[in-house]
Order: structure tokens, then sequence, then C-alpha cells
């Protein structure tokens, strides 16, 4: 009787060490971002996002990035940006995020983003900007990735 109860309670100690061991993992693949592993930015093909001009600092520690979103060598005009972010990942630190707010498209194909880098970063440096968007008759969403150099 003895021994089977040392037994049980061995195994129960043996599948709460199984718990505790697997929730590291977890956490760090929940670190609060939904949107980064890089295979995922890759899921629809044909599309790419490129840089349309260098980015522009503002003075003020924030960055103008304008992206043109291309497919079969033209711009895509009428896309709808449904997630974007800027990261440190070039820096080894992809969990650092900037604040990030589209600002429109112009001219057509063309997508305006203004970076609040400067308040998380006082140097100049390589960040990734990644999106998310919807595209008129495209059913995916299409994801893409750049990385450009901002200044705070
Ligand atoms: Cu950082």
């Amino acid at each position: 009787m003895n021994t089977s109860i040392t037994k049980n309670a061995w195994l129960v100690g043996l599948a709460l060490a199984a718990t505790f061991s697997a929730t590291p993992a977890l956490s760090q693949d929940m670190g609060g971002m939904k949107m980064t592993s890089p295979k995922a930015m890759t899921a629809t093909t044909g599309y790419r996002f490129e840089l349309a001009a260098p980015p522009k600092s503002t003075g003020a520690g924030k960055s103008i990035v304008s992206v043109r979103l291309m497919h079969a060598g033209k711009p895509v005009s009428g896309a709808i940006i449904i997630q974007s972010r800027a990261d440190m990942g070039p820096m080894g630190m992809a969990a650092m995020t900037a604040p990030i707010k589209a600002l429109g498209e112009k001219p057509p194909g063309t997508y305006g983003f203004e970076i609040d880098n400067g308040s998380v970063w006082k140097k100049p440096d390589d960040w990734d900007v990644s999106f998310n968007a919807k595209v008129q008759g495209v059913m995916q969403t299409v994801t893409g990735k750049i990385t450009v150099r901002l200044k705070p």
C-alpha cells in the first residue's frame, strides 16, 4: 500500500515536472506577437514590399517610411494594411517594437508609415518593418517585411 502511494506520488511529480518544463517554451511562443515568424511572412508568393524612397527622419525621433507593394512588376493599389510592425530584429532584439502608424496610400501603390523609433532606440540602426495587407481579389493575406535603417 505504502509503496503504491509513493509510486503514484512519484508519477504525479513526473507529470508536474513535464508541465512546468513545457511552460517556458510556451510563454516564449506567446511572447506577445502573432506575426513575427519569418516563415509566415512569405506565405503569399508573387507579392513583395519594397522601399519606395529613403526613410525620412522627422527630427522628433520619428521616421516616415514609404513602402511600395509590388506584384508582377507593378505597384498594387487599393490594398488595405491590416497590421504593421517595426521591431529591432536586425539588432537581435526582435521582441522590441516601436509604435508604428499607417499614413495611407499616396501615390497609388505606395503606403506610408510613421515609426516612432526614437522613443525606443536613440541611435541610427536597422529595423525590420513587417506588414499584413488585404489585396482586392486575393483571398490570402499578403505579408511582407523590409529592413530599413532609421535615424532617431
Ligand atoms: Cu532593442
